[in-house]
């Protein structure tokens, strides 16, 4: 690992540190008291969370981290994150001054919004946190294959805020982490003590490190600075009073000030408080006491250097004051508080900005001072430009559908793997694969079977080697491509993101699929959402689905997940009926993993063995990309249609034979995707208002029935997945689909009984066609 490549210049990065502390509280003030304020809305930021952070940043941007080590920084330190790259020449004065404006800087760093290089995104407190720990995996991936040379490797560091330790994704983590050998990581807390609505509670003191240490890491705390340590070296009593005081009174005098520490000590201590105070006075005794690790910059730089040679996962626990400099400091309702315009003026004389010069990025600094910073700035090897994203990577080879007369969607996925696995196809190669515990129930077991699990060192798989057995091969070796998980769907959407961003991170473009099943896509939504949030490039593949699953039962009978994809921008769904739909959608989605312009892909499949069409062409293939294609054509003037989506396709089949003799030109339309024909019909409404008539495929399609037809829904699925499209073209709608729970039982049975059967469909069409029948 590289070293720092000086020795600390501490007065240039204390000069900077006062610098990125007022260029930080400037950038909100501005934003919030000088800016134009049409709205009368709050515009908002974190002044307090800023103050609290900029010695860590300082430390660390101009000294401690390497040219390729990537930083996830707590949201509410965005504001620094802007004034580091103004300082750097990376950001400019006039997004500063549009701090969380239209196209200004972002409120909270953001990889797609903002013009600075963001490495992670932030601001779903926690999962910044957590990407780190799999983009590292991510990199020892790449390394073992020979994918990323030694000195294009780095460490990842996650600027932590005290509060975000209660999110339970940081555990899912760290203990996924520990399995994984994880390595090159700094974690580091500004350990402020405060959250969002008060100080923190007392009891977690002191258990953070002891939970870090348990998983294998190095824990290093840093809680006093060194003037204030000297001083408690010197008087043990007054160090052993000042870490009996609870923490929410710590808060309350360093709010209060050098007066209230000193009449506090004289009462708790008495006479034993005099030789501390005797040399301060309140001024300065203040100052003293906010001299944590945190703030302490010969503490920083050594603690940091003294970590730099190897690769151990470190916790750095920072001990910091929460605004501290600023009139708020301690205060436990600083969060979101902001100094008022007065407050402002008397920041800024303290600061020695003169009026006018607000924006000056080394601002007071003159003579050998600015030239120290100057030199200091010049030196950060952390210096870059957003780098252009990596795409153009992949050759997407043609991906047969396999064959079988019968086949589930699920198991022509496995299928579709292990061809590409086999074949030797250099996308096969970039393929990484990841499952939370659900490899082998997913049907992504022959892919892994043929490719490996990725560890960094080999492990034989013990039972193999024992020759008993078994379907599965589970040798591990830096080879491998697949990383198994533990249950933990929030760590699959991690893993999913980080390696997503494999392109922008590490210049390597690779083909992320993970599998998990369709229901606890729930259980790491957030995750999900930060991914998308940041344009990794992924497949999620989601199986099995719905009450298709039959006597499994409820628990595992997933409803809503379609509804969710609806509302996810950056996440396109599929959900095929049959094997040969599924290999063109897979072919998509590895297309759309490298396309400037794709997306993710979402994958929604089933265990239903379904009888699989003759198709006299391939004309169909372009409308089921779009969304979906006439499965059977409408005749001239038909009354209605079946509209129906994935698994329950024999049902909709079957049923438009039976009512066809009754119903001459019943058309079956095949909906593969009603997220697309969603923003297709959202996209045909703006160009309308921008004077283009350019109808999206749902109305395309659907405008080949009259306007008063019927439309019957059918999916397994809420029935709202596809209800809204008779509001296309205004036809009338009976929506079939699930609305309750699930639970165990046939497919005969369960179909009857959620009304997803040929009977439901009938009555569907007559309720429609003879309202008052
Ligand atoms: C998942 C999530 N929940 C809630 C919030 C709202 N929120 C933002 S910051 C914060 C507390 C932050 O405290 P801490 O992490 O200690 O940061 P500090 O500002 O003290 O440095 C909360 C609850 C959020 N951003 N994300
Ligand atoms: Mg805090």
């Amino acid at each position: 690992m590289l070293k720092p490549a000086t020795a600390p210049d501490i007065s240039a990065l204390k000069a900077v540190e006062e610098r990125l502390r007022w260029l930080s509280a400037w950038t909100i003030h501005h934003a919030n008291h000088v800016r134009d304020n049409a709205d009368g809305l709050k515009v908002g930021g974190h002044q307090a969370s800023c103050a609290s952070m900029t010695a860590i940043m300082a430390a660390l941007y101009f000294h401690a981290l390497g040219p390729n080590d990537r930083v996830a920084v707590k949201p509410h330190a965005g504001p620094v994150l802007h004034a580091i790259h103004y300082l750097l020449g990376t950001q400019t004065r006039e997004a500063l001054e549009n701090f969380r404006g239209l196209g200004g800087a972002q409120s909270y760093p953001s990889r797609t919004k903002d013009r600075i290089p963001v490495d992670f995104s932030t601001g779903s407190v926690g999962l910044g946190v957590a990407i780190t720990a799999f983009a590292s995996l991510v990199q020892d991936w790449l390394a073992a294959k020979g994918k990323l040379a030694e000195d294009q490797r780095g460490r990842f560091v996650a600027l932590i805020g005290d509060a975000e330790l209660d999110e339970g994704n940081i555990y899912e983590a760290l203990i996924e982490g520990a399995k994984h050998d994880v390595r090159n990581l700094w974690w580091i807390i500004d350990y402020n003590r405060q959250s969002l609505d008060a100080t923190s509670a007392d009891r977690m003191f002191e258990r953070f490190d002891e939970i870090f240490r348990a998983c294998g890491w190095r824990v290093v705390e840093l809680r006093y600075g060194k003037r204030l340590a000297a001083a408690l070296d010197a008087q043990p009593a007054v160090r052993e009073w000042l870490e009996s005081l609870p923490n929410a009174e710590h808060s309350v005098l360093t709010y209060q000030g050098g007066g209230a520490w000193r009449t506090r000590m004289v009462a708790d201590l008495g006479a034993g408080s005099e030789p501390f105070l005797a040399d301060h006075d309140d001024a300065q005794l203040a100052e003293l006491m906010a001299d944590l690790g945190g703030h302490c910059m010969e503490t920083l730089t050594q603690a940091f250097d003294e970590c730099s040679a190897d690769d151990v996962p470190t916790l750095f626990i920072a001990w910091t004051v929460k605004g501290f400099g600023l009139p708020f400091a301690g205060h436990k309702d600083n969060h979101a508080g902001l100094m008022n315009p007065t407050q402002m003026t008397a920041f800024a004389e303290q600061m020695g900005v003169a009026p006018g010069e607000e924006w000056e990025p080394l601002g007071p600094l003159g003579g050998n001072a600015r030239a120290g910073v100057e030199a200091l700035i010049a030196a950060a090897r952390i210096h870059r430009d957003k780098r252009p994203r990596c795409f153009g990577q992949l050759t997407v080879p043609p991906i047969p559908a396999p064959t079988g007369e019968e086949q589930s969607t699920q198991a022509a996925f496995g299928r579709i793997l292990l061809d590409l696995a086999k074949s030797g196809h250099p996308l096969a190669d970039r393929i990484l694969t990841t499952s939370p515990d659900v490899t082998v129930s997913t049907n992504l077991g022959a892919f892994v079977n043929q490719r490996g699990l990725f560890r960094r060192q080999d492990l034989a798989d013990a039972f193999a080697k024992a020759k008993i057995p078994s379907a599965q091969k589970w040798g591990m070796m830096p080879s491998g491509q697949h990383i198994e998980l533990g249950i933990a769907e929030n760590n699959l959407f991690l893993m999913l993101a980080a390696a997503g961003l494999a392109g922008d991170l590490f210049g390597e473009r690779l083909v992320p699929i993970g599998t998990l099943y369709d229901p606890f896509i729930a259980r790491g939504l957030d995750a999900l959402n930060y991914a998308c949030y940041q344009d990794a490039r992924f497949l999620l593949v989601a199986t099995p689905s719905g009450i298709t699953l039959g006597p499994e039962g409820g628990a595992h009978q997933s409803i809503n997940p379609p509804l969710i994809a609806l509302g996810q921008p950056g996440l396109r769904h599929y959900e095929p009926a049959f094997a040969d739909e599924l290999a063109l959608f897979m072919g998509e989605a590895f297309r759309l993993i490298d396309d400037p312009a794709g997306e993710s892909t979402y994958l929604r499949l089933s265990t239903r063995n379904l009888r699989q069409p003759q198709r006299a062409n391939d004309a169909w293939q372009a409308d089921a990309l779009a969304g979906g294609y006439w499965l059977r054509e409408p005749g001239p003037g038909a009354e209605a249609a079946i509209v129906a989506m994935g698994a329950v396709m024999p049902e909709a089949l079957a049923a438009h034979e039976e009512l066809s003799a009754d119903l001459p030109g019943l058309g079956l339309l095949s909906i593969s995707s009603p997220d697309l024909l969603h923003r297709g019909w959202s996209a045909a409404q703006a160009a309308r208002w921008q004077g283009r008539r350019e109808p999206g495929h749902a109305e395309t399609l659907l405008s080949r029935l009259p306007a008063n037809a019927g439309l019957v829904t059918l999916c397994d699925a809420a029935p709202a997945s596809l209800s809204w499209l008779g509001g296309v073209c205004g036809q009338r709608v009976a929506p079939l689909g699930v609305d309750r729970f699930g639970q165990t039982g046939s497919l005969a049975d369960l179909y009857a009984t959620y009304r997803l059967d040929g009977s439901a469909i009938t009555e569907a069409i007559a309720g429609l066609l003879l309202p008052n029948g």
